[in-house]
């Protein structure tokens, strides 16, 4: 039988009706400060799917077992950024008011503006948990107030003070530093803190909006990106982060800033697509609002192996002990009690990473939300 062709993220073929995960582009980035290219990242991710698998043996679980509607990516006019915006909270209202979850790839981004007014009006005791190597909290960038330079800024005009909570910023103004240390909870270099920060949030049970600025990253990780900083995190730190972040009352999400002709070796593509299908399983296995979406195959409260920090390889590498150097500290290790949900219950192997460091790598017996 012959089928159009409609691409699709990898395995993310279930209807809308039955899908609980529901993913759209938005394809924008009319606003770049410096190096643009950020339009191309959601076809790009989605066709580079085709090339990993849709088993992750980070947290064993397989996209298969999950109910995901690809909605492809919206057509954005790039000379008007309210308009884009105004279609980005259309498209996630849509899918939040059908009780869906939205997952958006941007993108510059501005777009999480839009996807955060859509999410503000059905949460409106929503919290930002905000991940980027830069602050976001220009009031205006060269005279406009719609930048991807100014989105966290804008977002705090929404949810106000405290509600916005910043890791791994390490670039911006002096006065965007100085407006964070009386506005936003800013966590500088790394994701120290995060644990703590989501173990709260959850016990006052606030929905989550999560943004992930891919530039949160090293650029010798990811270089792929329009306005790279040196002292990035690593993709087992970031990973870990999000397991972390999921187990919080998370209720729309975007990964944005991939701009892949900026990487010809194609590297960040592959590291952004890895990290949007690592997202997705969180999401499907984690999020409330995705309760009802494991198929039969999948059997919820299996031992996972993964759901805490210290289990991804590589996260509490060798760089460890480099305490003085800011971010150096995988900043997730050890915290797993603060949840309160993860209990060590055995120890089923050692391994060694590729420096040669002994890691302990545990199971452990994850109660599922
Ligand atoms: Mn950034």
């Amino acid at each position: 039988m012959l089928q159009p062709n409609i691409e699709t993220f990898l395995a993310c073929d279930s209807a809308y009706e039955d899908a609980t995960l529901v993913i759209f582009g938005a394809p924008f980035d009319s606003t770049t400060s410096y190096r643009p290219g950020t339009r191309f990242g959601p076809s790009a991710i989605r066709h580079e799917s085709f090339g990993i698998e849709t088993y992750s043996p980070y947290q064993d679980k397989d996209l298969e077992d999950y109910a995901i509607f690809d909605s492809g990516d919206l057509e954005l006019c790039f000379g008007s950024s309210e308009l884009a915006l105004k279609d980005i909270a259309e498209r996630a209202e849509i899918i939040l008011n059908d009780g869906k979850f939205p997952l958006m790839i941007g993108g510059e981004h501005l777009v999480t503006l839009g996807a955060v007014r859509a999410a503000l009006k059905k949460y409106p005791d929503l919290h930002v948990i905000h991940f980027d190597a830069h602050a976001d909290l220009r009031d205006e960038y060269l005279g406009v107030p719609l930048s991807h330079a100014c989105v966290l800024r804008r977002c705090h005009d929404l949810v106000g003070d405290g509600r916005i909570h910043q890791f791994c910023i390490r670039s911006g103004e002096r006065e965007e530093f100085r407006f964070a240390s009386q506005h936003t909870d800013m966590h500088k270099f790394s994701f120290d803190g995060l644990a703590e920060t989501i173990a709260d949030l959850k016990e006052q049970n606030v929905p989550i909006y999560f943004t992930i600025d891919l530039d949160c990253l090293d650029p010798g990780f990811f270089p792929g990106t329009g306005t790279p900083e040196a002292g990035g995190v690593s993709f087992p730190e970031l990973l870990n982060a999000i397991l972390t972040v999921t187990q919080g009352n998370v209720i729309a999400a975007d990964v944005n800033e991939l701009a892949p002709n900026l990487d010809q070796s194609g590297a960040s593509t592959a590291l952004a697509c890895k990290i949007t299908r690592e997202l997705m399983l969180a999401i499907c296995s984690k999020s409330p609002v995705c309760e009802t979406t494991a198929k039969e195959s999948f059997v919820p409260g299996a031992n996972a192996t993964t759901s805490n920090m210290s289990s991804v390889p590589g996260a509490n590498a060798a760089t460890s002990n480099m305490s003085s150097v800011p971010g150096a500290n995988a900043a997730t290790s050890k915290k797993s009690s603060a949840l309160g949900t993860n209990e060590v219950t055995t120890a089923d192997s050692s391994a060694t990473d590729r420096d040669g460091d002994l890691f302990l790598y545990t199971s452990f017996d994850f109660e599922e939300n």
